[in-house]
């Protein structure tokens, strides 16, 4: 009879990459109910430079208290006056502006407080966890700029919870986006992605139309115009037991015009006559 397997346990970090900052950008929208455990869970990982920044938009179920509450749990009495320092803060918005938006304040913040390394996160316990150091590692490792954490590079799974219709509907919104855009990134639309500050400071993230969900292709597709390194490191992603989906028609209408906006406007960019040096 032969031996059961055991999954491989995944190589932990040299010490000094665990200490290197990266901070976790969490967007929220009444997740009260989600944020205690994905803060513990964050909280508890063997990566001693990590923070969590949770950009809320003054969520109706008091997600922001629920936030500064978690912060004075996990953060050192006086640490606080030291923004970069800190293991847990806060962003609060004054209204519900969208996840773009809420994103690209937050991850513009992260870097401003010295992170090296920035990762998109939902704060209903899709993304896993326990990737991140695999993500830091491949971004280390190879120097690349992204690490899109992908559900449809091979090694990548959907919850079973999902229905065939709704893996199907993911997977054309994939297709849809890479196909106008022409990238051959497999998760474009994906949501948990590691970002180097480098990478995000030739972004200027200031600049993003997207308010919504299409952030994610937006800011990969500049990336990849932009000359930047894209690699994608298979995931398991969990659907939401808790709480409620943000996704309503304006966010999916906009996510449907945004690569035929974006690729116009790079056309319109490639036509435009070059100005000569000095003029
Ligand atoms: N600050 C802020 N956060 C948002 C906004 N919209 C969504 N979010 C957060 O963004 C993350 C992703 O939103 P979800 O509603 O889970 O979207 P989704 O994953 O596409 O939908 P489900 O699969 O149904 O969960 C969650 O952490 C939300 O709370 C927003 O307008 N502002
Ligand atoms: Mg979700």
């Amino acid at each position: 009879m032969s031996a059961p397997r055991t999954p491989a346990a995944a190589t932990p970090l040299p010490a000094e990459w665990g200490r290197i900052p990266l901070t976790v950008v969490m967007p929220t929208y009444n997740e009260a109910a989600n944020l205690p455990t994905m803060a513990e869970t964050l909280m508890a990982l063997p990566l001693e430079g990590l923070r969590l920044l949770v950009v809320d938009d003054n969520s109706p179920d008091g997600t922001g208290t629920v936030a500064e509450q978690l912060a004075e749990k996990y953060n050192e009495p006086g640490e606080a006056d030291e923004p970069g320092r800190v293991r847990m803060g806060v962003l609060h918005r004054t209204a519900k502006a969208g996840l773009g938006r809420a994103y690209a304040a937050g991850m513009e913040r992260a870097v401003d407080e010295g992170a090296r390394y920035v990762l998109q996160m939902d704060a209903d316990g899709s993304h896993p966890a326990d990737k991140i150091a695999e993500m830091l590692g491949v971004a280390l490792a190879t120097g690349a700029d992204v690490v899109v954490g992908s559900r449809y590079v091979p090694g990548g799974t959907l919850s079973d919870a999902w229905k065939a219709h709704r893996k199907l509907l993911s997977r054309w919104a994939n297709a849809y986006a890479s196909g106008i855009l022409g990238t051959r990134v497999r998760d474009i639309t994906g949501g948990f992605n590691l970002w180097s500050a480098d990478a995000l400071r030739r972004l200027d993230l200031s600049s993003v139309d997207s308010a919504g969900y299409s952030f994610q292709v937006e800011t990969k597709y500049r990336a990849l115009r932009s000359g930047l390194t894209v690699m994608e490191v298979p995931i398991h992603f969990e659907d939401r037991t808790v709480g409620e989906s943000k996704m309503d028609l304006t966010v999916q209408l906009e996510s449907v015009a945004m690569p035929w906006r974006l690729r116009s406007k790079a056309l319109r960019a490639a036509r435009a006559p070059r100005r000569a040096p000095g003029r």
